[in-house]
């Protein structure tokens, strides 16, 4: 360990800590924009600069490792002149029209504006901006805000290895943009939206949908329904200042009720009829043949990845459309039928922790009846949004429950928010429907947490089933290059776009750092826990979808509303 003082404060830390991360254990705030906890160390902002004794020039606290005995001031005239020059050099370069832009207070670069008293620039306008790129249905980019902070990039190139966003020109003609200044439309962007997720300002932010949602809540003609996935009643409570990993369900229910939707359903629902789906696919080509290994294809980021880079793969999809989007057939076929409704009146809106569900649901293929199966998908921070906007007091929101049919989810679908419980579910229900006996442990521990790549061997009957989940497109990449070579030794693969599976989605608010999604896990694995139906295939609501309406697993209803193809 090494002891240095900053500040006057003495702080004993591991040897390789930067001065930055020294800082934050004393709660010592040093100013920042490029630095991210969850990312490599860029140094390009130098917002961070900081004096050590014995050095004649201002040190940047994010690359600068501490050494025994170092002396460090944060708040000197000299570093504090230097931090207000270098804000007053960026908002030269930046659109200042703040009421306009979606992170208007939660903007990383405003509030230092704020610490640092600075109201605007009299430095000449230096703002070089691409033209706005708002051509695709889930992220709209505004180079006139960017901050080449390069966080962006990073998610993109490192840890998403989607490798869309770049650099082009120099000083003060730098820009982040796509190869050739394209519109993030026309460039192999999976719409993830982790690049949205790290910006530290309003540069990259989801297409906000809320103006179409509260139309369609006003129209009289319109029955308006909600489903709300997994992941975002584990995060919504951060945009009210709750403690991360707060479950929200009840008050989140009690808000859409509030916010005027007629019915509130559970995609944890159509979670459970996935795995119903999904695990009869499994166990079909497991034992009458099909390609192996079979993937997993409800999160959509990832179905862009496969279809756009590796549709050589395809065949290894599961053909099963997503939670979303079979619960949006539903709304377009069953439920209407059942409620003696025009399937046209019904206006279906998604509750999503995703950017990429946006364009999902605008996929050609997911029609059913002649019309969208899903007609607006609004991220967590959109929801929260109009929340905040139509005045309710979220925490104080009596808990509500939902509605009926599509109101019952059981634990098997809650964990799918969480990397490797789309597996776990699986397993839960393949292990029981081959071997007809219960499951000694439901918890399938291997499966579960942050590490990249997580795999488990299980036992069914004498069957030996190696499985796999991945997180994040740049860990998924892995576990493909093995199937190209035709070394994979997996029956069945889980993948998800998002490191941390939906909970850290592009469109969760922000931050979502790998602390923040260490709280959502634990809180998706207590509602699991919590439940008392934790198996998809012990959902009491399913079984009569099936009684009723479907007829059986991969039957011919399930076939046309519930499974779809891929295609590059
Ligand atoms: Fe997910 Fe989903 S679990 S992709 O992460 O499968 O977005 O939360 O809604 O559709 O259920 C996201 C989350 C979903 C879907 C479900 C799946």
């Amino acid at each position: 360990n090494i002891k240095i003082k900053i500040d006057n404060i003495e702080v004993i830390v591991p040897e390789g800590t930067t001065i930055l991360e020294a800082a934050k254990k004393v709660n010592i705030n040093i100013p920042h924009l490029c630095y991210h906890p969850d990312q490599a160390i860029k140094a390009n902002c130098r917002l961070c600069v900081v004096d050590v004794s014995g050095s004649r020039k201002l040190t940047a606290a994010c690359s600068s490792f501490v050494y025994e005995g170092m002396e460090v001031h944060t708040n000197t005239k000299k570093v504090r002149d230097m931090q207000k020059g270098i804000l007053e050099l960026i908002l030269a370069n930046h659109d200042q029209d703040c009421l306009k832009c979606l992170r208007n207070g939660n903007c990383e670069l405003q509030a230092l504006c704020q610490r640092f008293n600075i109201s605007k620039t009299n430095l000449v306008d230096t703002v070089d901006a691409l033209p706005l790129d708002d051509t695709n249905p889930s992220l709209i980019r505004d180079s006139a805000k960017c901050v080449k902070c390069n966080r962006c990039v990073d998610a993109c190139q490192k840890v998403q290895e989607v490798h869309v966003l770049t650099h082009s020109h120099r000083s003060v003609h730098y820009n982040i943009t796509p190869a050739y200044e394209m519109p993030l439309e026309q460039t192999f962007c999976v719409f993830c939206g982790q690049c949205a997720a790290v910006c530290p300002v309003g540069a990259i932010v989801e297409k906000d949908d809320t103006a179409k949602v509260w139309d369609a809540i006003y129209d009289p003609k319109k029955h308006v329904i909600v489903q709300v996935a997994p992941a975002v009643r584990v995060a919504l409570g951060d945009a009210f200042n709750l403690p991360k990993g707060t479950i929200v369900t009840g008050k989140m229910v009690a808000a859409l009720r509030r916010l005027g939707f007629d019915k509130i359903f559970d995609t944890n629902f159509t979670a459970d009829l996935t795995i119903m789906e999904e695990g009869n696919e499994l166990i079909q080509r497991l034992t009458k043949g099909g390609t192996l290994p079979m993937i997993t294809s409800c999160s959509p980021g990832w179905i862009n990845f496969i279809e756009g880079r590796y549709d050589h793969l395809l065949a290894h999809l599961s053909s099963c459309k997503s939670p979303q989007q079979m619960f949006g057939a539903l709304s377009k076929s069953y439920y209407p039928e059942m409620a003696g409704m025009d399937p046209k009146n019904v206006y279906t809106v998604s509750i999503m922790p995703c950017t990429a569900k946006k364009y999902e649901a605008q996929r050609p293929e997911m029609m059913t009846n002649g019309v969208a199966e899903v007609d607006a998908v609004l991220t967590t921070r959109e929801l929260a949004r109009m929340i905040q906007s139509a005045g309710i007091d979220f925490v104080a929101l009596e808990e509500d429950q939902f509605d009926n049919p599509f109101g019952i989810g059981t634990g098997a679908g809650a964990i799918f928010g969480a990397t490797g419980g789309v597996m776990e579910a699986a397993l839960r229900t393949a292990y029981e429907v081959i071997t007809g006996k219960g499951l000694p442990s439901l918890n399938f521990t291997e499966v579960r947490g942050l590490s990249g790549i997580k795999e488990s061997i299980v036992l069914i009957d004498d069957m030996e089933l190696k499985v796999a989940v991945a997180h994040g497109l740049g860990n998924a990449k892995i576990l493909l290059k093995q199937i190209e070579k035709g070394e994979s030794p997996y029956a069945f693969i889980e993948i998800m776009a998002c490191p941390g599976g939906c909970i850290g989605g592009g469109g969760q608010p922000i931050k979502s750092t790998r602390d923040v999604k260490e709280k959502r896990i634990e809180a998706i694995y207590k509602i699991d826990e919590d439940l008392p139906l934790r198996k998809s295939h012990k959902n009491p609501d399913i079984l009569k979808l099936y009684d009723n309406y479907l007829g059986e697993p991969l039957g011919h209803k399930s076939h046309q509303l519930l499974h779809t193809h891929y295609h590059s």
